[in-house]
């Protein structure tokens, strides 16, 4: 119809020249029925990772203005101009070396940091001085100060997740050197995690701020009593690290959950908006991501994209699996934008 008429060709022109397009120039089948991704499933094998930080700690010193962090990040092959692990997410590999200092700074960004090797590193983040332990978890919100030192005597290793392509995407992004070479440690030391339950009393001006530190003390206990019970049907056992004060997610563009699989244990199918980083912490499995079968041992990481197909199972006769994951659900679900749906059924869900 609109191909024959030439005036419409004329139309189109003049509209182009002042900047404008009429809604007709869309082709057929570029609105899908089903979201589409450029987002690809992908798994990345721990002895590169590890293999590339060795590398990189012989090789890069961490200097102010330079290289601040010696980090290696998951370029999603989908994505490769963005050198970010998902279009919303990014997951990196930090390597920190025995008295060494990573400059403190701020961003817009917000971190995650998952603890996977070594002992007597600490980041500081706005003061509160926490020492990473393996397993931990530790949020640095968006703007937030913060620094890694590192008082021990082997290399330490974690894993950051930061919302950089999100906070992109909505170009706000903003990076600040702090004024001093080191960040002050508060003198009177506030531990944000250690009251649990409970919420220190304090005067008005002092009201301490959500917890940072979620550690694998804590957390894995609590994982292992849910194991107890009847697993979720696409989840196996899963627990979403909450923000104790409003009950909502880890941070408010990321979610943060720890994973169980019993030996043998399979999960059922189902797909949502939301995408994925999964990081292998203990055991092997496979999950299989729309047909296809991703092995992943420790220390592995992959990326299961928005509206994929996906269940896990765990590949052992004898040892537990758990996944560590960050998700993007925060930041689809308070505009309605995120759906989900099991194999065999088909529903909208918030
Ligand atoms: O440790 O502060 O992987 O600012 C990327 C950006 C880590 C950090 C990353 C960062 C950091
Ligand atoms: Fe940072």
């Amino acid at each position: 119809m609109t191909a024959q008429n030439p005036n419409l060709a004329e139309l189109d022109r003049r509209l182009a020249e002042k900047q404008i397009s009429g809604i007709w120039r869309i082709p057929p089948g570029a609105r899908p029925g089903d979201p589409k991704t450029k987002v690809q499933p992908y798994l990345w094998k721990w002895a590169d990772v590890y293999d590339g930080l060795l590398q990189a700690r012989d090789q890069i010193d961490i200097e102010r203005g330079t290289a601040e962090r010696r980090t290696l990040r998951l370029v999603n092959p989908g994505v490769p101009e963005s050198e970010m692990t998902s279009h919303t997410m990014l997951f990196a590999f930090q390597l920190i070396q025995p008295g060494e200092v990573a400059p403190p700074h701020r961003h817009t960004m917000a971190a995650i940091r998952f603890i996977l090797q070594g002992k007597g590193g600490y980041t500081n983040v706005g003061g509160e001085k926490m020492v990473m332990e393996d397993g931990d978890l530790i949020l640095t919100p968006q703007w937030a100060w913060h620094e890694h030192a590192h008082e021990g005597a082997e290399p330490m290793i974690w894993l950051d997740g930061l919302d950089v392509p999100f906070v992109q995407s909505l170009q706000v992004i903003s990076f600040e050197p702090y004024p001093e070479k080191r960040m002050a440690v508060q003198n009177n030391p506030y531990d944000s995690s250690a009251y649990g339950m409970g919420r220190p009393v304090t005067r008005e001006e002092q009201k301490p701020a959500a917890p940072l530190h979620y550690r694998w003390r804590d957390i894995y206990p609590a994982l292992k009593r849910l194991a107890d019970g009847e697993p979720h049907p696409y989840e196996g056992y899963a627990l979403e690290y909450v923000n104790p004060l409003t009950g909502g997610p880890s941070l408010p563009t990321l979610s943060c959950w720890l994973q169980l699989l019993k030996p043998g244990q399979r999960t059922r199918s189902h797909r949502h908006t939301s995408t994925v980083l999964y990081h292998a912490f203990r055991g092997s499995g496979t999950t299989v991501i729309n047909g296809q079968p991703f092995h992943w041992e420790k220390g592995d990481t992959f990326v299961v994209p928005l509206w994929h197909w996906h269940e896990h199972a765990s590949r052992s006769a004898s040892e537990e699996a758990i996944l560590f994951s960050m998700n993007d659900a925060p930041v689809l679900k308070p505009f309605g934008l995120y759906r989900e749906q099991g194999a065999g059924e088909s529903h909208l869900g918030l």
